[in-house]
C-alpha cells in the first residue's frame, strides 16, 4: 500500500514536525504501508472539520489523483467526525496514528496480556466510531467485506452493546493479571534480588543488548528474547535471572518508547512498565546512529518521568557505536558507555558498571588485624559494623560488614581469602 503522510504542527508541540512524520513512516513501514508523500501544515490547532485547512485538504485531493495513491494517513488521532468528513472529501481510506499503532501493536502481541490488552485499547478506540463504521460498511453493502466476514458477524462485530461488554470482561481478566504480577513484583522485592531495567527508544536494541548479557553469562540460547529490526519487536515485558562474580540480580527488557502514543493504550503501556518503578539501575539504551538522538532521549526521558522513575540510578548506553557518526556524544551529567551489540565493544564496561551497581554495599568479613595495626583497627571501629569482636594471640579478630569503598585495606587480612 502506498500512503501520503499528513501532519498539523502547532506552537505548542514539543517535538519537531519532520522528526514526527519520519516517526510515522517508520510506524507506516512497520505494517508495509510505503510513504510516496508528505504534507505539513501550521495552524494554531487542527481544523475541527478536516484537521487541516480545506485548502490543504485540496492540494492532498490532487496529489491522490497525480500518484495514486492508496491511503492517506494522519498524524495525530481524528475525531470521529474529521474521520467521516475527510473520507467524504477524499473519496479514499483514512486511517490516524491511533489506529496505525494499535494495528502494529495488534500483529506483535504475543502473550495473552499483551493481547487483551490490544484488544482493550481497540475496543475503546472503536466505540466511538461504531456508528460511521456500521453506515461505512452499510455503503459498501454486501460487498467483499461482507462476504468474506459474513453478515451476521459483521453485525455483531459493530454492535455496540457486544463491544462494552467485552471491554468489560477484558477489565476484569485485566485486573486479575495486573494483581497476580504485583504479587511477584512484592515478592521479588521481598527476596530483595536487584532489578537491572533495560529502557529506550523503540529499535534501539534494549533486547539485543539482553541478550549480549545472557551470552556474556551463559549460553543458554533458549533463554534469549526476540531483537529484531522492527518497531515495536518487544511489546511485554521479560525477566532473565543472571548471576556474575556470585552476585545475583533481575535483568528487565521492556517495550520501546514512542512519541504521541494513542491516548487508550497508555494506561496498559505504562502498566507494562511498573517493573521499571522498582528497578536498582536503569540502562538507557540509545541508538547513537539516529539522526534523531535527541528527541528520542527526550520521549525516554518524559516516560521516566512520569513513571517517577528519575532518582533511579541511571547509566546511558551509547548503543550501536560502530555505526555511529558523533564521536563526540556524551550524556552531561551521567555514566554513559561507548557500546556495541555488534563488536561488544563497551560490554566489559556496562558488566562491571551494572556489578558495582548491584553488589550490596557492603562487604562481610572475617580478619585478622595485627596488634601492630592498630590504625587499622581504629577504622574497623569507626567505620563497620561489628557482630563479633576478639582479642585473640596474633591479633584482634573481627566478624564485620565493612564499606566496600574500604574493604582494599583489609584485603591481606582478610580469612576467607587467606584460606582460599
Ligand atoms: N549495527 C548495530 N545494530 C544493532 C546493535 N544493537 C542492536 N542492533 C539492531 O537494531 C535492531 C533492533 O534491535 P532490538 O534489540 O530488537 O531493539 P529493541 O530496543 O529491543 O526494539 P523494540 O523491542 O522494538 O523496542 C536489530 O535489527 C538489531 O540487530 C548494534 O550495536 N549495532
Ligand atoms: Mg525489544
Amino acid at each position: 500500500m502506498r500512503a501520503i503522510l499528513v501532519g498539523v504542527t502547532t506552537i505548542n508541540d514539543r517535538y519537531d514536525i519532520e522528526y514526527s512524520l519520519e516517526e510515522l513512516k517508520g510506524l507506516c513501514e512497520a505494517i508495509d504501508i510505503e510513504t510516496i508523500d508528505t504534507f505539513t501544515q501550521t495552524l494554531d490547532r487542527p481544523n475541527t472539520r478536516f484537521y487541516v485547512g480545506s485548502g490543504k485538504l485540496n492540494e492532498i485531493a490532487i496529489a491522490i489523483y497525480a500518484t495514486k495513491a492508496d491511503i492517506v494517513v494522519f498524524n495525530d488521532e481524528l475525531t470521529p467526525t474529521q474521520l467521516r468528513n475527510i473520507e467524504d472529501f477524499l473519496k479514499i481510506e483514512v486511517l490516524d496514528r491511533s489506529y496505525l499503532v494499535l494495528k502494529i501493536f495488534e500483529e506483535r502481541a504475543q502473550n495473552k496480556e499483551a493481547k487483551l490488552e490490544i484488544k482493550l485499547a481497540k475496543d475503546l478506540y472503536l466505540l466511538p466510531r461504531i456508528q460511521y463504521l456500521r453506515e461505512k460498511d452499510d455503503r459498501i453493502g454486501g460487498g467483499a467485506s461482507t462476504k468474506t466476514r459474513g453478515s451476521g458477524e459483521t453485525q455483531r462485530e459493530l454492535d455496540k452493546r457486544h463491544l462494552m461488554n467485552e471491554i468489560y470482561h477484558i477489565k476484569n481478566e485485566l485486573a486479575q493479571i495486573r494483581k497476580m504480577k504485583l504479587n511477584q513484583i512484592e515478592k521479588r522485592k521481598k527476596n530483595e534480588i536487584p532489578i537491572v531495567a533495560l529502557v529506550g527508544y523503540t529499535n534501539a536494541g534494549k533486547s539485543s543488548t539482553m541478550n549480549t548479557i545472557l551470552e556474556y553469562t551463559n549460553k543458554e540460547e533458549d533463554k534469549k528474547v526476540l531483537a529484531k529490526d522492527q518497531l515495536f519487536a518487544t511489546l511485554s515485558t521479560f525477566n532473565r535471572k543472571i548471576t556474575i562474580n556470585k552476585i545475583d540480580f533481575m535483568l528487565v527488557d521492556t517495550i520501546g518508547f514512542v512519541s504521541k502514543l494513542p491516548h487508550n493504550l497508555v494506561e496498559s503501556f505504562y502498566q507494562t512498565l511498573q517493573e521499571v518503578k522498582n528497578a536498582d539501575l536503569i540502562i538507557h539504551v540509545l541508538d547513537s546512529s539516529s539522526p534523531y538522538i535527541n528527541e528520542e532521549l527526550n520521549v525516554v526521558l518524559e516516560v521516566l518521568h512520569n513513571l517517577e522513575a528519575t532518582n533511579i540510578p541511571t547509566v546511558f548506553l551509547l548503543n550501536k557505536w560502530d555505526k555511529t557518526q558523533s564521536e563526540n556524544l556524551t550524556i552531561m551529567g551521567y555514566k554513559s558507555i561507548q557500546f556495541s551489540n555488534k563488536t561488544k565493544q563497551g560490554l566489559n564496561e556496562l558488566i562491571n558498571t551494572i556489578i558495582e551497581e548491584v553488589s550490596p554495599h557492603t562487604i562481610h568479613a572475617r580478619i585478622l588485624i595485627p596488634y601492630s595495626r592498630g590504625d587499622l583497627a581504629n577504622i574497623i571501629e569507626t567505620k563497620a559494623t561489628i557482630m563479633k569482636k576478639e582479642y585473640q594471640n596474633y591479633g584482634t579478630y573481627f566478624e564485620c560488614e565493612i564499606p566496600k569503598n574500604i574493604y582494599d585495606k583489609f584485603h591481606e587480612f582478610d580469612l576467607d581469602t587467606l584460606v582460599s
